[in-house]
């Protein structure tokens, strides 16, 4: 099983869509493996989007995502990075499929209501970034076998 870093961002906390994302991540049979309601301070945001430091967009994206509390979150499944990125949708909410979280929900890119890890790699960089290892959840499902296969 993998794991990947999902964070509703502070416009779609603001819109009351915590409930409503977290039910398509649980509808689908991914594992919530962590969850927090959390006021992220401007080290942290800046260290999260440290790959876009030098973007034009870097200092409005960092104040955004310390504009309020964001919901964090570990999820666990097999492939969860690439089915996550799925749900997702792409980067400009006015772009992306109906049917995703961003294509559903958002309309602007710089309120695009959700991230999601894009890589293995990153996914293990942010888990360590917003969450102890006490705070990982290690437990099994009870319905896995009606969600895999194998
Ligand atoms: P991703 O979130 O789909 O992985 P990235 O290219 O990694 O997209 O960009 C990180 C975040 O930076 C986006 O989710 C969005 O919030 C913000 N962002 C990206 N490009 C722009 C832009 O051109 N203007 C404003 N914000 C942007």
């Amino acid at each position: 099983m993998d794991r990947t870093f999902l964070m509703i961002k502070p416009d779609a906390v603001q819109r009351n869509l915590i409930g409503e994302i977290v039910t398509r991540l649980e509808r689908k049979g991914l594992k919530l493996v962590a969850a927090k309601l959390f006021q992220a301070d401007e080290a942290l945001a800046k260290e999260h989007y440290s790959e876009h430091t030098d973007k034009p967009f870097f200092n409005a994206l960092v104040s955004f995502i310390t504009s309020g509390p964001v919901f964090a979150m570990v999820v666990e499944g097999n492939n969860v990075v690439e089915v996550t990125r799925t749900l997702v949708g792409e980067t400009n909410p006015s772009k992306a499929a109906p049917g995703t979280i961003r294509g559903d929900y958002g309309l602007d890119l710089g309120r695009n209501i959700i991230h999601g890890s894009d890589s293995n790699e990153s996914a293990e960089r942010e888990i360590n970034l917003w969450f102890n290892e006490s705070e990982l959840n290690d437990y099994k499902l009870n319905n896995e076998k009606w969600v895999y296969e194998e």
